[in-house]
């Protein structure tokens, strides 16, 4: 089955080295060590799958892209039944460190195409080469979009091209405008179920030199470098999760223990005297000790994780990008942050108003305590775990973009 190129990035042991260097704060020379890698993608193997429906002529595509002939030696089998069943990988000499993939018809297993994409490990493979032949199929959109969901790219072939040029011969039309045509098709077929349409090719793996076979394959060609680092750049997520793992797993402990301070202090029924202007009173030790737990427990967070303006700087010269534009990109899912923020400061205003309910109605000292130590735990826990989680991701964005090429 095929290995995801981050498989093949680091080895276990490489693994290890960049866990315990985040472990000891070292969060640039972690960026530096997956910088490295990335700027030496060459031999980082690619595994590019084959797909379209059954018969639409995967196999002899990939036997075309291996310069042989369905009847040489070590030719995918071809035919007019449905011939494959298994996913095959085929080597590609004039592609180095590409494995095709021939997968079979994709409206096999009973046309469930979930059920396909689960059999076939679809998410394993790095880049898709969709074939279809005579016209736009339904499968061809929804894997499309699978495809695009999973932020990879693929090319559309329009095989057997031979065939629809005989067509358009027998009935007189222009062959250049068929071909418009075809494309146009194809475009707003992918428009129609909310697809960025990718590159199309039309081919007949039977006439290599015409038509768009030889294009497919210079293009495929240049575009193994990008393809190789928009895999590595959706593999960083996975790769820090790794690597932040422990650490993330000892902070979490320390917000365990902070949030049960705040519930201790919350315990206490400590409020202010009532001032003649204001009609009940506050909890305010409560209220105090959450802000201060929660700005002193961000702060301990952020250092921990190592983010700080001096590691902005310092990579910044590092990796050839203004110390600006890391930060920007870092913050870069502000709008995001927003609803959570939104949804804690209304969770606080809730606590505290119960609170001063509780006490304007004079409820037991029991009670209040109860609730004071359960709702100042809660509260805290949830706005550290929250703010942890987003520093979490704020160091997702900085190796993303510490990597990215723009
Ligand atoms: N005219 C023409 N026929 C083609 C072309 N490519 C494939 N064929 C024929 O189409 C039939 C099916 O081709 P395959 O390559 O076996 O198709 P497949 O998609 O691998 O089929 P399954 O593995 O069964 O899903 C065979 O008879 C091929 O010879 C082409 O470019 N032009
Ligand atoms: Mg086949």
């Amino acid at each position: 089955m095929a290995q995801s190129t981050l498989s093949q990035l680091f080895t276990v042991q490489e693994s290890r080295n960049l866990q315990s260097m985040y472990n000891t704060g070292e969060l640039e020379g972690v960026i530096l060590q997956i910088k490295s890698k990335s700027d030496n993608l060459d031999n980082v193997q690619l595994n590019i799958a084959v797909l379209g429906d059954v018969g639409s002529g995967k196999s002899t595509f990939i036997n075309a892209m291996r310069g042989l002939r369905s009847s040489d030696h070590g030719a995918a089998p071809t035919g007019n039944e449905e011939t494959w069943m298994e996913p095959t990988k085929y080597p590609c000499q004039d592609l180095p460190n590409v494995q095709l993939w021939d997968l079979p018809g994709m409206n096999s297993f009973g046309f469930e195409l979930n059920n396909y994409l689960k059999k076939v490990k679809f998410e394993s493979f790095d880049f898709f080469i969709i074939v279809s032949q005579a016209r736009f199929r339904e499968n061809d959109g929804e894997i499309a979009k699978k495809i695009q969901e999973q932020g990879k790219e693929f090319y559309y072939v329009r095989s057997k091209i031979d065939n629809d040029a005989y067509s358009l011969k027998k009935q007189g039309a222009d062959l250049n405008e068929g071909w418009r045509t075809i494309r146009r098709d194809c475009i707003n077929n992918f428009q129609t179920v909310g697809v960025t349409p990718p590159d199309i090719f039309l081919i007949s793996s039977f006439d290599l030199e015409e038509y768009d076979f030889l294009r497919l394959k210079s293009t495929l060609t240049r575009d193994l470098p990008s393809i190789k680092s928009n895999v590595l750049s959706l593999s960083v997520p996975k790769i820090m999760l790794d690597v932040t793992e422990p650490k993330r797993r000892m902070l979490m402990k320390r917000v365990w223990l902070l949030a049960i301070l705040a519930g201790a202090v919350g315990a206490v029924p400590v409020s202010v005297p009532v001032p003649m202007s204001v009609p009940v009173p506050v909890p305010v030790l409560s209220v105090i000790t959450i802000i201060g737990l929660t700005v002193a427990g961000r702060i301990y967070l952020q250092k921990q994780l190592g983010l700080s303006d001096k590691l902005l700087q310092s990579l910044a010269s590092k990796v050839a990008k203004p110390s600006s534009v890391l930060k920007a990109e870092m913050n870069h899912r502000l709008p995001r942050k927003m609803p959570l923020a939104v949804t804690n400061v209304l969770l606080g205003i809730t606590i505290v108003t119960c609170m001063i309910t509780g006490i304007k109605y004079s409820f037991s000292p029991v009670m209040l305590s109860i609730f004071g130590a359960v709702s100042s735990f809660a509260l805290t826990y949830k706005l550290l775990k929250d703010s942890l989680k987003d520093h979490l991701e704020t160091v997702q964005c900085l190796v993303k973009s510490a990597l990215s090429r723009d």
